[in-house]
Formats: C-alpha cells, sequence, structure tokens
C-alpha cells in the first residue's frame, strides 16, 4: 500500500497562502511531517494560488524535496505546471508520479509525449468529456481504454495508477459502492496495475469526516486498493493501513505491523 500525502495542496487555505508568500519553513514543516507520519510520496498542488502557476510548481517541488527523500506526486489540472513540475523533479529521490490524465482528448494527447519522454508513473482518472461516469460499467470502459493507451506508448503497467474517483456518499447513498465495484473489477481485470483514491472526498459534508474516511479505507483495500492519497499525520489511519496490510497477506510475518508496534506507531488516539 502507497501512501500519498495530501496536505501540500493549494485548495486548502493556509498552505495557498504559503505559496503566495514563498513561505519555505511552512512548506517543509508541512513536507517533513508527513514523512514522519509514513508518507510513501507527497502530492503538491500549487494551482489555487495567486501568481505565476508554472513558477510557482516549480518553486514548490523544489522547496519540497530540499527536505525530503521521497519522490513527488504533481497534481494539477494543467498540463504546463505538470511539464514545470516534471522539469525540476530530482530523480535522484525516485520516479515522479503525475496527476492527472483522464479520457478527455486535448490534455492527454497534450501530456503522452511528455509522459514518455519523462518515463514519469500516471494517475489516470475514470472519466473523460462526458464528467464522471454514476456507474461503474463506465469508469471501467474508460480505465480500460487509458491502460491500453499508456501500455501502448510504452509505460509498464506498475507506473499506471487508476483513479476509480471518489464521490461524496451525501450526494448519492450508491457513491461509495460504484467506487468498490470500479475498484474489485479493474483488480480482476489488471493484477498489475495500481488502483489509487482521493479517498477523503467520500466524507466531504459528514460530521466526523475521519471515521468515514478511515472505514473506507479498510473497505476499498479489500476490494484492491494499492495507493491512496491521504493525511499521513492521522495516527489511527496509518494505524489501519499497517493491520490492514496484514489482513490481505502484504506484510511478510506481519513485519511491518510488529515494527510499526515497536516504534509506537500503532497507538489508536485522534
Ligand atoms: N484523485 C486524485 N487526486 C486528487 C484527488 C482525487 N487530488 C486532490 C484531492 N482529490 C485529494 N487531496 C486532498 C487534499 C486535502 C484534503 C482533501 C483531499 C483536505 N480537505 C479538508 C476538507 O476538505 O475539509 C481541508 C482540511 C484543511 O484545510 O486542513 O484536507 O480524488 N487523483
Amino acid at each position: 500500500m502507497l501512501v500519498i500525502g495530501e496536505k501540500l495542496n493549494s485548495t486548502r487555505k493556509k498552505v495557498r497562502e504559503m505559496i503566495e508568500n514563498k513561505d519555505v519553513k511552512s512548506i517543509q514543516d508541512l513536507a517533513i511531517k508527513q514523512v514522519e507520519g509514513g508518507a510513501d510520496i507527497l502530492d503538491v498542488n500549487s494551482s489555487a494560488a495567486a501568481g505565476d502557476k508554472e513558477e510557482n510548481m516549480k518553486w514548490l517541488v523544489k522547496t519540497v524535496q530540499k527536505v525530503v527523500d521521497i519522490p513527488l506526486c504533481i497534481d494539477s489540472p494543467n498540463a504546463e505546471e505538470i511539464e514545470r513540475g516534471l522539469e525540476v523533479h530530482d530523480w535522484s529521490k525516485g520516479k515522479a508520479l503525475i496527476n492527472s490524465i483522464t479520457g478527455e482528448k486535448e490534455k492527454l494527447n497534450r501530456l503522452l509525449p511528455t509522459i514518455k519522454k519523462y518515463k514519469c508513473a500516471v494517475i489516470a482518472l475514470a472519466m473523460d468529456e462526458r464528467g464522471i461516469p454514476d456507474n461503474s460499467k463506465t469508469r471501467v470502459e474508460i480505465a480500460d481504454r487509458l491502460i491500453k493507451i499508456l501500455a501502448g506508448i510504452g509505460v509498464a503497467l506498475r507506473d499506471i495508477f487508476i483513479d476509480p474517483l471518489v464521490v461524496p456518499i451525501g450526494t448519492n447513498d450508491n457513491n461509495g459502492l460504484v467506487t468498490m465495484d470500479t475498484i474489485r473489477r479493474i483488480r480482476e481485470a489488471y493484477p498489475e496495475v495500481r488502483i489509487v483514491t482521493g479517498l477523503s472526498n467520500i466524507s466531504f459534508g459528514l460530521p466526523e469526516r475521519k471515521l468515514i474516511n478511515q472505514v473506507f479505507m479498510i473497505l476499498t483495500m479489500g476490494c484492491g486498493m494499492d495507493a491512496a492519497i491521504i493525511d499521513p499525520t492521522d495516527k489511527r489511519m496509518m494505524a489501519i493501513v499497517k493491520a490492514a496490510m496484514a489482513l490481505l497477506g502484504e506484510d511478510n510475518f506481519c513485519g511491518e505491523y510488529i515494527r510499526a508496534y515497536r516504534k509506537g506507531k500503532l497507538t489508536l488516539e485522534k
């Protein structure tokens, strides 16, 4: 299970202000905290901050990688920003992941040569020009098409991350089920492809969001999800991930679980 730290996202007001003020220390503190919590990759998004968007992304990538030794997930709706992020990413710290492409032709065609050039890993969302399908069948069809396109330009299946998409259960009772069904179907058709979600969308508008997120993590891991964009400083969430991995046969002799216990990381305080 790959944990992608979500906190360096400019849709959060605090982070937007840190980027606008070029507040190096606060950004680096937030990066270090997430790595200490157990993040394997950090998501970075600067798109909502005012100023030169492409310069903001370059600044954010460089500022974060000065203090952490892990790769970044370069998150932007804008292809140019993603390209600037890739240009300055430190490849000695691992393979960059781009977030994201969809079935929409324009961004897809723009980014395919970039993906080929950098040999980066890619998140592909199960949506297209028509928006987010309300059913798993159409999401799986789009994912299938995107996997074939990416594999066709030489991207290894392990570097393809399909996002089945998470829509709040507050807007439709079946939204959790549609995501889980999409995960199961993609996992069955493509054992090697990775499946990632921005999990916390599920709880939007509900009280005790962390509780919903933690339970959804367990359910989606059980369906075959193997990466998630989450808050790695949420101790209970990280303990749940360790326990679920052991229960799903992904932890040799429960080694990681026991190691986490010895480091005091399984305490279930909020
Ligand atoms: N799929 C992919 N990428 C994504 C998402 C996805 N990137 C963005 C998002 N969804 C995942 N990232 C976050 C980042 C922060 C928060 C949630 C998801 C977050 N939200 C609090 C809230 O909305 O209440 C704000 C808390 C705060 O400001 O501190 O923290 O689905 N591929």
